[in-house]
C-alpha cells in the first residue's frame, strides 16, 4: 500500500501539532508566527515540515511561481536558559535565524535587509548556485551596507540539509548567533513511515559570568554550548511515537569547536551532510556522530524503544555551563581548614568541588549567570546543561508537545540492590 505524504499528515495530526509548537516558538521569539503547514508545491509536492525546537520557519509568499523569503538581519535579545540573557545577533528576532524549508526544484527569492551596525551578506552554505549568489563579500558581492536591502535570486536544484551565515567579518557575526539552517525536500518522497523530522543547530560561546555579551574574540574558553542557542533545560524535547521514523538535522556553524552528538537507546545512519544524500551502500549504524564545524550530519532512525533518552554532544565540557571551566581543580583536597578559616570572615562559607562537581548544583549563581544548571528530573538532579536534551518516545502521543516523564515498567529501573538479592548471587561486600 502507498501513503502519501498529505495522507500520514491527516491521520496523524502531526502537522497540526508542530504548527502549535511553531507558533509558540515565534512568540516568544517575538518573530512572526512560523508557516508549518505542509502545503503543495511546484510540482505538486507535500512534506512533513521540519519541527525546529525553540525555534522557528521562514513564511514566504509564492509571486509568479517564485518562493520570495525576507531576511532582516539584527541585534536580537536572546535568552539561553532562565537567568541567563544575552544580546545576541541574528535574524527576523531570532537567533539561530528562521529555518528556510523548500523543496527541490524551488526558485526562490531571499531579500536580505541589513540592520546591524555593520556591513554583512548571506553565503548559502552547501546549495549549489551561480557563483554572484555565494555570498561571499568583496568576492562574489559588495558587502549589503547598514540599512540596505539585497536581492538573492536561485533555485534550490538538490534536496539536503545546508546552512545560511555572514561571509562578511565572520568572527564576530557569526559568534554573535548569525547562523540557520536550509532544508530542501526531495521532489518524489519515498518515506513508508511516519516520519518526526527534526533541525538542531550547534553553538558555542563565551559568555563571562555577570556578562549578556558574547565574546567574539574568544578563541578556547567557549563556557555555553547549546542547541538551537538554548541550554538544557531549555531546550525543547525531541518527541516520538513508537515506530516513527525520526530524523534529526544536525548543523554546526559554531566558531571554533566540533560535536560528537550522541543518542542513547538507539543507533542510526547518516543519510545526508551538506554535500547531499549519502549512498546506502556508504551508511553504517553509529551512537555518535561527530559533527565538524561548518557542517552538516543528518541522521535517521527508527524510534523502537520507549523512554526519555538522552541525547547530548559527548564532550563533557559542552553539557556544562559557565562554571565547568576556568574553576580551580580540588577534587580530593582536604579544605576544612581552608574553610575553618574562611567562616571566620564568610559565615557559613564552604569549598565547593572537593568532591567532585556534582555538589556545586544548586549554590546561589552570580547574576546573569548559569553556572551550574542541570535540572530536576524524575530522580533527582539531571547534573547535565548545555548541549542536552531529550528524546522523549511513547507508544501514543497526544500532540507533538512534551509527555512528560517517562512511566517505567515495574522492575525496570536500576536501583539499590537488597541483601536477598546480593546473597543470591554472591556479591560480598
Ligand atoms: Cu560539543
Amino acid at each position: 500500500m502507498t501513503i502519501s505524504r498529505r495522507d500520514l499528515l491527516l491521520q496523524t495530526g502531526f502537522a497540526a501539532g508542530a504548527a502549535v509548537v511553531g507558533a509558540r516558538a515565534a512568540r516568544a521569539q517575538g518573530a512572526p508566527p512560523s508557516v508549518k503547514k505542509a502545503k503543495p508545491t511546484t510540482g505538486g509536492t507535500t512534506y512533513t515540515p521540519v519541527v525546529v525546537p525553540n525555534g522557528t520557519t521562514l513564511p514566504y509568499e509564492t509571486v509568479g511561481g517564485v518562493k520570495v523569503f525576507h531576511l532582516t538581519a539584527e541585534p536580537v535579545p536572546h535568552e539561553i536558559a532562565p537567568g541567563l540573557k544575552i544580546e545576541a545577533w541574528g535574524y527576523n528576532g531570532s537567533t539561530p535565524g528562521p529555518l528556510i524549508e523548500v523543496v527541490e526544484g524551488d526558485a526562490v527569492r531571499i531579500y536580505v535587509t541589513n540592520d546591524l551596525p555593520e556591513p554583512t551578506s548571506v553565503h548559502w552554505h552547501g546549495v549549489f548556485l551561480p557563483n554572484g549568489m555565494d555570498g561571499v563579500a568583496g568576492l562574489n558581492q559588495k558587502a549589503i551596507p547598514v540599512g540596505k536591502t539585497f536581492k538573492y535570486e536561485f533555485t534550490f536544484t538538490k534536496p539536503g540539509t545546508f546552512m545560511y551565515h555572514p561571509h562578511f567579518d565572520e568572527m564576530t557575526q557569526i559568534a554573535l548567533g548569525m547562523v540557520g539552517m536550509i532544508v530542501v525536500h526531495p521532489k518524489r518522497n519515498r518515506e513508508k513511515r511516519r516520519v518526526r523530522d527534526y533541525s538542531l543547530m550547534m553553538h558555542e560561546w563565551e559568555i563571562d559570568i555577570g556578562t549578556g555579551r558574547p565574546n567574539p574574540m574568544a578563541m578556547n574558553e567557549w563556557n555555553v554550548l547549546t542547541f538551537n542557542h538554548k541550554a538544557f533545560p531549555a531546550t525543547e524535547p525531541l518527541v516520538a511515537e513508537l515506530g516513527d521514523l525520526v530524523r534529526i538535522r544536525l548543523g554546526n556553524l559554531g566558531p571554533m569547536d566540533h560535536h560528537p552528538i550522541h543518542i542513547h537507546g538507539h543507533a542510526f545512519e547518516t543519510v545526508y551532510t551538506d554535500g547531499g544524500p549519502v549512498p546506502k551502500s556508504a551508511r553504517w549504524p553509529e551512537t555518535t556522530i561527530l559533527v565538524p564545524v561548518g557542517s552538516v550530519r543528518v541522521m535517521e532512525f527508527v524510534a523502537d524503544a520507549p523512554g526519555d533518552w538522552a541525547f547530548h554532544c559527548h564532550m563533557t565540557h559542552h553539557v556544562m555551563n559557565q562554571m565547568g571551566h576556568d574553576a580551580p581543580n580540588l577534587i580530593g583536597a582536604d579544605t576544612r581548614g581552608l574553610d575553618a578559616k574562611v567562616n571566620r570572615v564568610v559565615p557559613g562559607y564552604m569549598t565547593m568541588g572537593a568532591s567532585g562537581m556534582g555538589d556545586m548544583h544548586g549554590m546561589q549563581l552570580p547574576k546573569n549567570s548559569i553556572t551550574m544548571l542541570g535540572a530536576d528530573g524524575p530522580f533527582g538532579l539531571i547534573d547535565m546543561g548545555g548541549m542536552f536534551t531529550i528524546l522523549k518516545i511513547r507508544k501514543t502521543l497526544d500532540g507533538a508537545g512534551d509527555p512528560g516523564w517517562y512511566e517505567h515498567p515495574k522492575g525496570e529501573v536500576a536501583d539499590e540492590a537488597t541483601a536477598d538479592e546480593l546473597a543470591r548471587d554472591g556479591i560480598v561486600l
